[in-house]
Formats: structure tokens, sequence, C-alpha cells
């Protein structure tokens, strides 16, 4: 009987173990699998930030910026004050524009220089120029003079000492508050002493640097001088001297004055303007400098294609088409797939706007949208020479027998001119 009775003790306590151990490993297993489920989709909590401690932010790597490109080409000084226009892609810090005045100076002149310079990350805190000169690079520090530190305006003004070689270079740079830097690089070169046409008058100082003088004419000295640096030529058809000075720098300089003597300047397209500023004694080659509409603003496209179109209500090479200052639309590109006629380095549209081609029958079918581009074909103007529709407002008519209806559908082709 005890036997019996100690057996179904021991049996009862074993059952009991072994449901009490699969209890205690349910469980630990429900709290494995929930911590799983809370690191999985836990979020991070935003760090506490003091309220007197300034985030902390991306650290920022200092920059230095290539030359920015300028939209002005590299051209001869040209008298008084000269704006260039900047483009570049750097912004932080970033030259827009440029004004010299007066882009030829001399020496013992005052020059002023005025930049501006704008910055989408920091404040600008320093702008100097770099002007080479003879003798070597004077920097000149720029003052803030108007607009805020992130985008303003700075100057610097002074006595020009040193003299320039033939080619004028003036660096801009700017500098912000996180050590990041940009630059604006722009030259231009020397004008000698601006002879134009046959015959030249001069009255100021000035130097000849490379061949300069009368083509053909007569060269006369009024007041001022003329100096002519090494391996320059100066000639002419005569020379009067009435005032002033004419002298050599040394034995490599020459002075040539002979009745037969021009002056000639590349001109491949015969538009009159040339394809640089070099001027060529004797006209070994290239066409008379006299004919030039100006010899300090260069041709952009100096090319015969062969191919004419009409321009300056005449028919011309597409090449003589394309010269600064030209006013005129073009509906095929000038040769070199540009369209930038006019040499400004940009290829403007003529037509900008989109338009909308509503009729209304109000009685009459008349027109009440909008000219411009069909915005029902087209999403913004075409690019030059692109042939699409456009709405002028022309087109409105009744269509349909029985039931009419009032439509300027479609609209007239018409191509993208530029230039
Ligand atoms: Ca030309
Ligand atoms: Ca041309
Ligand atoms: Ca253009």
């Amino acid at each position: 009987m005890f036997f019996k009775k100690t057996f179904k003790f021991f049996f009862l306590a074993i059952i009991f173990f072994i449901f009490a151990c699969s209890l205690y490993l349910d469980k630990t297993n429900l709290n494995k699998t929930n911590l799983s489920k809370t690191n999985k989709t836990a979020c991070k909590q935003p760090a506490k930030i003091n309220k007197f401690q300034t985030p902390a932010s991306p650290p920022i790597t200092p920059t230095i910026s290539p030359p920015a490109v300028l939209s002005k080409r590299k051209s001869a000084a040209v008298p008084g004050r000269q704006t260039y226009s900047i483009m570049t892609a750097h912004r932080s810090p970033n030259f827009t524009k440029a004004i010299i005045d007066p882009e030829d100076v001399k020496v013992g002149q005052r020059q002023t220089m005025t930049v501006y310079v704008s910055d989408d990350k920091a404040s600008i805190t320093e702008v100097i120029a770099e002007i080479e000169t003879d003798n070597g690079i004077f920097k000149q520090p720029l003052t803030f003079k108007s607009g805020t530190n992130r985008d303003g305006v700075w100057e610097g003004s002074w006595i020009v000492k040193d003299t320039h070689d033939t080619t004028y270079v003036t660096v801009f740079k700017a500098k912000n508050t996180v050590g990041e830097s940009g630059e604006a690089r722009i030259s231009w070169t020397d004008p000698g002493c601006s002879c134009t046409g046959q015959a030249c008058t001069v009255s100021t100082t000035c130097t000849v640097s490379g061949v300069d003088g009368a083509d053909g004419g007569t060269l006369t000295i009024s007041g001022g001088g003329i100096t002519v640096a090494s391996a320059a030529t100066l000639i002419a058809g005569a020379l009067v001297v009435s005032g002033g000075y004419l002298v050599k720098n040394d034995d490599s300089g020459i002075v040539n004055i002979l009745s037969t003597n021009t002056i000639c300047m590349t001109d491949a397209d015969s538009d009159n303007y040339p394809a640089n500023t070099t001027q060529i004694a004797n006209c070994t080659s290239g066409r008379r400098r006299y004919l030039m509409t100006s010899i300090t603003s260069t041709d952009c496209y100096d090319v015969l294609t062969g191919v004419n179109i009409g321009c300056d209500g005449t028919t011309k090479d597409k090449g003589a088409c394309a010269y600064p200052g030209q006013d005129e639309w073009f509906t095929v590109n000038r040769g070199d797939s540009s369209f930038d006629y006019n040499c400004d380095t940009s290829e403007t549209k003529e037509f900008n706007n989109m338009g909308n081609n509503d009729c209304c029958c109000d009685g009459n079918c008349v027109f009440t949208g909008s000219t411009g581009w069909d915005s029902q074909v087209v999403g913004s103007p075409p690019a030059c020479g692109v042939q699409t529709n456009y709405v002028d407002g022309s087109g409105c008519h009744m269509t349909g027998g029985d039931d009419p209806t009032c439509t300027g559908s479609p609209t007239p082709l018409k191509y993208q001119e530029c230039h």
C-alpha cells in the first residue's frame, strides 16, 4: 500500500515537472520573438540637443574652383568702362560680373575694378585682384561696397604705376567663411596706338608692341608720343611729327616709313571683322585694315563655309553673316552647329512665348487665345532651327456643314530663329 502511494506521488511530481518546464520554455521563446520584432521596427530616437549647443554641421571640404569662364571673348582693350559677364557653375563663391574702368588704362591713370560676388553657402570674407604687370603680380584687396556679404559688390581703385605686356591679365579671387575659394580670370590685349583707317594721328602716349601705324596713309604725332617696343614694327606711308616724340626701346624695334606701306588683318570671310587683333605689316596676307568695321572687336566665326544664305539685305556666305553685333535672326546654323551669329557666346532664341490656340464662336469665330508656340503640340519653345506649330491668331475658322464648330487647328508651322 505504501509503495503504491509513493509511486503515485512520484508519478504526479514528474508530470508536474514536465508541465512546468514546457511553460518556462514557451515563455522564453515568446520573449525572444517579441525582442526580435522590437529590434526590426525600432526607430532611432533623435539625439537630444542641448539648448545651448549648436547642432553639428556636416563637414564641408574646402574646394578651389577652376577659373570662371567669361562670356566676353579676349579682345583688345577699348576706351572707357567695360563690363564682363561671368558664367561659372561654381557657386561658392561665385563671380557674376566684372567692370574695368577704364580698360585701356595708361601708366599714371587711375583704374577702378568692380566685381559682383555671391555665395550659396557662406559669407564672403575677402576679395582681391591680382594684376599681372611687366615686373610681377600686383595684389590689390577690394573693399565691400554694397549688397550683403552673401551677394555683394566689391571694388578697388589704384593708380597704375607699372606697364603691362601686350596682354593684360587680372585674376579676381574670393574666399568665404568656410575656407572655400573661387576665382575669375579676365584678360585683354594692349590697344597699341589705336590707329584705324588709313591715316593715323597720335596725341597721347602709346606703345607699339606688335605691328601698328598707318595703313598706307600718314602717321601724325601731334602730342604724347610713340614708344616702339622690342621686336615691334611701326609702319606708315608717311610720317609727320608736329609735337611729342617717337622712340625705340632698342635696336630690335623697326620704324619703316615708305609710301607703299600697308597694314592688313586676317579676315577670311570678308565680313570686315578680323579673326584676331594681330596686324600684318605690308599686307603679306589678309585684308586691308582700313576695311575693318572694328579692329578690336574680333570675329567669332571667321570662316568661309561655301554655303550662301540671305543676310544684311543680300546673299552672303554663312560665315560672313556671323559677326559681332549681327542683329538678324537665322533658321540655319552658321556652319559649325552654332547659332551664335552675333558673337556674344550664347545662342539666343527669337521666339520664347508659349501660346494657346483658343477660338470662340461668339457670333463670329474669333481668336481668344494667345500667340506663341502651340502648347497643345510642344511643352516649351523649340530649339534653334527646329520647325513646329505656332499660334499666330490668324487661323480661327468654322468647319463642318450641318453642325459647324469654330476651330483654329491645325496651327501653322514656324521655325525657331536664333542669333
Ligand atoms: Ca571676318
Ligand atoms: Ca564671320
Ligand atoms: Ca548670340
